[in-house]
């Protein structure tokens, strides 16, 4: 038996990030995002009070850089001093982004905030705002940047503690998307080390890679870039006396990332189109609950704008036309991206029997689609009046046989593409 408690696990504040390639963007929408990590980290603080958290765990990268930000220290310290004015714990390490060897400023922290040092893993106790036990937490920080060796081999239980959470700035299973720091395996976490929580920071998306032991990456609070989207926040934990777990994720961002794919088959004009991708805009930011949104549109499938769309100018114009409807008013939904990823509106089986050129070409390309060695060669002839060129042939008297096998599919996707609009033309004239 356990008393039970709440706790709030979050990770990857990453603030004062510098959301860096967005000149181009409006003004409302820089500054609303140069603010957003901050603004998540009140977000954070106001869901502990409101929510009775008894304590928050912080899995490390609180700072993005290592070299603190003066705004940073201060505005943390801040919202910490507000926690404790709740009767609220903070339990912190840091993590590669913000190793203890980072230069800050002399800034006192409050009594209710303990960082664990980077020497040894360290037990704390942690209790409930009544003043209970209710667990044990344990922590190591990173002293520098880079830290290859397992640190969670190192990590021991104490006996006495009546429910163990271990706070770790890792890569679990070595996912190749983030950086090797702190590798160990599944298996050893979720193995017999008695740990009843693993809190999980480094990987900035949300996963729970195990229950009972749970083994959590909470993900970051406020998404940073392209790559990462949807929602971002924390979780709260609530721990029963039966030691049951329930996770409930609790959102903080104030911009949400998201990509949305729309397809242009039922789009007859590019003025169709826009009011299409205007209302998915409007769609996406009514599901983003308030929040705005930094949206990639991706324009898919086959449809008769599929040639225009091969023109840059009508993309950007329509890219403009959706970024000056957007970002006037909070929440705003800015479209930073418009990528083009359709194909024309080809009936393959029709073409495979049409007595045409367009027919020709679509039977030239199967062949060719069926034997590698064919096309390779094939390609190479194709362009060997190129070779002379100073600049091109240099590129072209590389291997052929290093092609990427898709250049065949857009080949033929893009030439088809060429001549079927050129019969549209055709017919109406
Ligand atoms: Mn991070």
């Amino acid at each position: 038996m356990t008393v039970p408690f709440r706790f709030i696990h979050a990770a990857d504040l990453h603030l004062d990030s510098p959301f860096k390639g967005l000149a181009k963007a409006p003004d409302p929408v820089r500054s609303l995002l140069a603010e957003s990590t901050f603004a998540a980290l009140r977000q954070l603080t106001d869901t502990a009070i409101r929510g009775q958290a008894d304590f928050i765990v912080l899995s490390g990268d609180l700072f993005d850089e290592a070299d603190r930000s003066l705004k940073a220290q201060l505005l943390l310290v801040r919202e910490w001093e507000r926690l404790e004015a709740h009767g609220v714990a903070v339990f912190v390490i840091h993590g590669n982004h913000d190793p203890l060897n980072g230069a800050r400023a002399d800034v006192k922290l409050p009594q209710n905030v303990y960082v664990f040092g980077s020497d040894q893993m360290e037990c704390k106790p942690a209790y409930r705002r009544s003043g209970e036990l209710a667990a044990f937490v344990y922590g190591r920080s990173y002293g520098t940047r880079i830290v290859t060796e397992n640190m969670a081999a190192a990590y021991r239980t104490q006996p006495e503690g009546p429910f163990h959470i271990a706070l770790l700035h890792g890569n679990v299973d070595g996912d190749g998307m983030h950086d090797p720091y702190a590798p160990c395996s599944i298996e050893e976490l979720a193995g017999g080390k008695g740990f009843d929580y693993w809190a999980l920071g480094h990987i900035h998306s949300r996963r729970v890679l195990h229950e009972y032991p749970h083994v959590v990456y909470s993900g970051n609070t406020q998404g940073r870039n392209p790559r990462e989207t949807g929602a971002k926040g924390c979780y709260i934990v609530d721990v029963t006396a039966s030691r049951s777990l329930k996770l409930t994720f609790a959102p903080l961002d104030t911009v949400r990332w998201l990509s949305h794919a729309a397809s242009i088959e039922t789009a007859g004009s590019e003025q169709e189109l826009l009011q299409q991708l205007m209302s998915a805009a409007e769609q996406l930011a009514e599901a983003a609950e308030g929040r705005s949104v930094m949206l990639r549109l991706r324009l898919t499938g086959r449809g008769p704008l599929h040639r225009q769309l091969s023109d840059p100018i009508i993309v950007r114009t329509l890219l403009e036309q959706l970024q000056q409807a957007s970002s006037e008013n909070e929440p705003w939904v800015f479209v930073y991206d418009l990528t083009v990823q359709t194909g024309a509106a080809i009936s393959w089986e029709t073409l495979e029997e049409e007595d045409s050129f367009a027919g020709e070409l679509y039977r030239l390309s199967a062949g060719l689609k069926a034997d590698e060695a064919l096309w390779r060669e094939f390609a190479k002839e194709a362009v060997s009046p190129l070779i002379q060129h100073a600049k091109l042939g240099r590129i072209l008297r590389e291997e052929f046989d290093g092609l990427p096998a898709r250049w065949l599919e857009q080949a033929n996707e893009l030439s088809l593409g060429m001549i079927g609009g050129e019969s549209d033309e055709a017919d109406k004239s």
